[in-house]
C-alpha cells in the first residue's frame, strides 16, 4: 500500500491533537504532551482511500515552532486548524508562509464551530488564499466525519480533484 505524510499544523490549543485523535479512532501511537499542551508532537497511521497515512499533529506552542521543518520533511499535504473561537493569528499567517514553502496541497479547518464558527470566505481573504485552497468548517469534538477533510487532501495529492 502507498504510503503518503500528511501533518496537522495550527495555533496553540487549536484542536490539533484532538483532531487526529478523533479522525484515528482515539488511538495515537504517539501523544506527545504534557499537561495537555502538545510539547513533542502526536502520531498515528491510519488507512484511507488505499492508502496508509502517516498522520502528525504538530506543537502548537510558539516556543516549539523549531520543530515544524522536521515534521513537514516530506510531507504530502498539510492540514491547518485554524481555532474559530480565536479567530486567525500572526501564526496562522506564519504557518501559511511556511506551508505554501512546501509546495503540497493543504485544505483549511476552522475548528470549534460548535462555540463560532468564522466565515470560510473571511478566512480565504483575510489570509489571501487563492480560490483552490478549501476551506472547511468543523468541531473536532463533533464532528464524526473528519475523514472527509482528509479524502479531499488525498485527491489533491493525488490529482483527482484537478
Ligand atoms: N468546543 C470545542 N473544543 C475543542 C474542539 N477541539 C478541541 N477542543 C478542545 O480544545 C482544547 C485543546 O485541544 P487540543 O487538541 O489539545 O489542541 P492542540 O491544538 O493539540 O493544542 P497544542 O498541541 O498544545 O497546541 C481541549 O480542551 C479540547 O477538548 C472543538 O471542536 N470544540
Ligand atoms: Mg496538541
Amino acid at each position: 500500500m502507498d504510503a503518503l505524510k500528511v501533518v496537522v499544523f495550527g495555533a496553540l490549543n487549536a484542536g490539533k491533537t484532538t483532531f487526529v485523535e478523533r479522525l484515528s479512532g482515539n488511538e495515537l501511537f504517539l501523544k506527545g504532551e504534557y499537561e495537555d499542551i502538545t510539547t513533542s508532537f502526536d502520531f498515528v497511521q491510519i488507512q484511507q482511500g488505499g492508502f496508509l497515512i502517516h498522520l502528525f499533529a504538530s506543537p502548537g506552542h510558539r516556543r516549539f515552532s523549531f520543530m515544524w521543518e522536521t515534521l513537514a520533511t516530506g510531507m504530502d499535504g498539510a492540514i491547518l486548524l485554524i481555532d474559530s473561537t480565536v479567530g486567525i493569528t500572526p501564526v496562522d499567517f506564519e504557518l501559511i508562509k511556511f506551508i505554501e514553502g512546501y509546495d503540497v496541497p493543504y485544505v483549511i479547518v476552522a475548528n470549534k464551530e460548535d462555540i463560532s464558527r468564522l466565515d470560510p470566505e473571511a478566512i480565504r481573504a483575510e489570509l489571501n488564499l487563492s480560490g483552490d485552497v478549501p476551506i472547511f468548517n468543523t468541531s473536532a469534538l463533533n464532528n464524526d466525519d473528519l475523514a472527509s477533510f482528509m479524502d479531499n487532501l488525498i485527491n489533491d495529492i493525488t490529482g483527482k480533484n484537478k
